[in-house]
């Protein structure tokens, strides 16, 4: 059981290796999700913080110890931050339960995975190689250097704060940059008990990695305008996401966004039924339905319709509701009062363009396990893959179920969508598994799995859900870029009107 003490607990901010106020002097509340009520004050930055971080940062990158690391010592630090990550993994999990109001269950499990991705990249920090690159000049010696792209910031979400900063953090580390992090206002508390129990205590030189909190336009945008940033890695919503492309474009930063889905989980009749069932309900319910890879739109073929939408409502109803710090809950709250609001509001807009409510489809009150923030599981059927219900991102526990009659059907309304960044297929014809991977326009195609993540696969979105990808040997490009370097052994002559070719 989580520890709800009533008084509200003080933050401070990390810049530059120090804890400090924010230059306002104000603060805003925290809510924990399961209560409604506020546990903790956070400090509001604005731009004059920003730009102390971005200068600290910069320095740091530019002079001091850390440029003048060797890649294995590198590779050191990002293995002792995984270390600190195990020794604190539960008390991680229950802050972010308490701020983000995930179930502990899946909390802990985060928590404990999250350092391999410290060890991987820690890994990865010497085994970034350049290339010796033959030009056609006999007298000439040409390499390729890849060389840390700077400094960096990260724009992080409220649905898994701590698993989305690592994701960023560990490759950024790993190739020698240096970061500034704006968490999301609604779940600042968890990067900063990350900061003073695991980035503190990792012997980084100050500066390395620093934290503004703040809202999104007060803080977030001085972050992405800056001039001293290299590079934005962004987690969230799609319009915001879209702003943040825009204004980092202004100053020619790299980007990567992880944007938001509407992933099609396609069942179709060959399937292990219960496998599928189970898989549909990890989909949508998992999580409250708040992840950018929620299987939101479930494609069920015609002829087992009728009895999956009877197995999933039947395992659907038995989802035990209630508070998230107890590991029997398997549904938690809706993390933040707009979310809810949107959750809500997506409901009635279903009902009103003609689907058919099975399960669910309001708030969830106390009698039930729910209270302040609580949404029922919903299922929708009779949806029709053109309405809003069916294109638009709920971000919540709410299922459509689309019918399909074969292949090709399936694949039309699994690709009839804006989003590209998941789908799930169950199916036992590896024929039919081998071509839905290749014809589906999604990051990732799960088979009769789902919501499965690795440090190792590459993760990001084809259309609106993103540009680059994170995870995997491939994300370490995002944080690099190349110099080619031309040594002339030979004369100096030649032509000098001319440009410089083999003949
Ligand atoms: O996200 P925002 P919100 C989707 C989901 C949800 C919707 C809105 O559909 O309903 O987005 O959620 C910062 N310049 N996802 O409003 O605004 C903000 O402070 C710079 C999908 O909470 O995208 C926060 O740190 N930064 C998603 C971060 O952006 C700005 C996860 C994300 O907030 C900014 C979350 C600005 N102008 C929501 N405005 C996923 N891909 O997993 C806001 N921010």
């Amino acid at each position: 059981m989580l520890d709800r003490v009533a008084k509200l607990k003080d933050y401070q901010t990390y810049i530059d290796g120090k804890w400090v106020d924010a230059a306002s002097g104000k603060t805003f509340q925290t809510l924990d999700p399961y209560t409604g009520s506020a546990w903790a004050n956070i400090p509001e930055c604005d731009g004059r913080d920003v730009d102390i971080a971005v200068a600290a940062a910069y320095r740091a990158f530019e002079t001091g110890p850390w440029p003048q690391l060797t890649p294995t010592a590198r590779g050191k630090i990002l293995r002792r931050i995984a270390g600190l990550i195990e020794k604190h993994a539960e008390h991680l999990a229950e802050i972010e339960v308490r701020d983000n109001g995930k179930l502990i269950s899946e909390m802990l499990a985060q928590t404990k995975y999250l350092p391999e991705w410290f060890y991987y990249y820690g890994g990865l920090a010497d085994k970034i190689q350049g290339a010796v690159v033959p030009v056609d000049r006999p007298d000439h010696f040409n390499y390729v250097l890849r060389e840390p792209i700077g400094v960096c910031a990260f724009i992080t979400p409220w649905n898994s704060p701590l698993m989305l900063t690592g994701w960023k953090l560990a490759p950024a580390l790993a190739a020698g940059c240096t970061v500034v992090i704006k968490p999301s206002e609604y779940t600042s508390a968890s990067l900063l008990e990350f900061m003073r129990l695991v980035v503190a205590e990792a012997d980084l030189p100050p500066g390395v990695v620093n934290v503004v909190t703040g809202y999104g336009a007060v803080a977030g945008e001085p972050l992405v305008t800056h001039p001293k940033i290299a590079k934005v890695a962004f987690t969230g919503g799609t319009a915001t996401g879209a702003r943040v492309n825009e204004l980092a474009a202004k100053t020619f930063k790299k980007v990567s966004l992880e944007l938001g889905g509407k992933s099609p989980n396609i069942v179709f009749d060959d399937c292990i039924l219960e496998d599928a069932v189970s898989g549909a309900i990890s989909g949508i319910f998992a999580a409250t339905g708040q992840t950018c890879i929620a299987g939101s739109r479930l494609l069920v073929q015609e002829s087992i319709h009728d009895v999956f939408v009877e197995k999933l409502v039947a395992m659907a109803r038995e989802a035990k509701l209630g508070d998230p710090g107890l590991f029997e809950t398997q549904v938690g709250p809706v993390t933040t009062p707009p979310q809810y609001q949107k959750v809500l509001s997506y409901i009635d807009i279903a009902k009103g363009e003609g689907a058919t409510c099975v399960l669910g489809g309001g708030p969830a009150g106390k009698d039930e396990g729910g209270g302040t923030y609580f949404v029922k599981p919903t299922i929708f059927t009779n949806v029709d893959n053109k309405m809003r219900i069916a294109q638009e991102e709920v971000f919540g526990p709410v299922l459509s179920v689309i019918k399909f009659t074969d292949e090709e059907d399936a694949l039309r309304i699994a690709n009839d969508i804006a989003y590209g960044l998941g789908a799930g297929v169950w199916t036992q014809s590896i024929k039919r598994a081998y071509t839905m991977a290749r014809r589906i326009k999604a990051g990732t195609v799960w088979v009769n799995t789902y919501r499965a993540v690795s440090f190792t696969m590459p993760f990001g979105g084809y259309k609106a859900s993103g540009l680059g990808r994170e995870n995997g040997i491939e994300t370490m490009d995002g944080y690099l870029q190349s110099k080619s370097v031309w040594i002339n052994n030979g004369s100096g002559g030649g032509n000098p009107f001319i440009m410089k070719t083999a003949s």
